[in-house]
C-alpha cells in the first residue's frame, strides 16, 4: 500500500470516529423513547413516561395505514407511512422544558388516536 492510500484510508477512518461517536455516545447513553403508531393507537403514550433532556421521540409506524403527529402548540406536523418513523431530536428542548404535551394523529384524532408526551421536571 503506497503512503497517499494509507493516509487517504487514515482520514476516513478519523472522520468516522469524529462523525459517529457522538451518535453511539447518544444511544448508548440517552435512549430514545419509541412510541408505536398501530390501526389507530400510539402505544406507550398514554401518557409517556417522564422524557429527560436530549433524548429524541421516535414513532414508529408498525401499522398498515398513513398516521401523523401533530403536536398543538408547535409548528410539527408530520406524516409517517406504515413502516417508517419519525425522530424528534431532543424533544424536551423541543417542546421547551417540563410539561405534559397533548398531540394527536391527524388523520384518526377522532378514532381516540392521541397521546401525551411527559417531559421530566
Ligand atoms: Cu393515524
Amino acid at each position: 500500500m503506497n503512503s497517499a492510500r494509507a493516509r487517504g484510508i487514515l482520514a476516513v477512518a478519523a472522520l468516522a470516529v469524529v462523525v459517529l461517536a457522538p451518535v453511539v455516545w447518544r444511544q448508548t447513553v440517552r435512549p430514545a423513547y419509541v412510541v408505536t403508531a398501530i390501526d389507530y393507537h400510539f402505544h406507550d403514550a398514554h401518557p409517556t413516561t417522564p422524557i429527560g433532556p436530549g433524548r429524541d421521540l421516535v414513532v414508529q409506524n408498525d401499522g398498515r395505514n398513513l398516521h401523523n403527529v401533530t403536536i398543538p402548540g408547535t409548528t410539527y406536523s408530520q406524516d409517517v407511512a406504515p413502516g417508517h418513523r419519525l425522530v424528534i431530536r431532543d424533544i424536551a428542548a423541543f417542546l421547551g422544558g417540563p410539561g405534559e404535551y397533548p398531540f394527536h394523529c391527524r388523520f384518526h384524532q377522532s378514532l381516540g388516536m392521541t397521546g401525551v408526551i411527559v417531559i421530566a421536571r
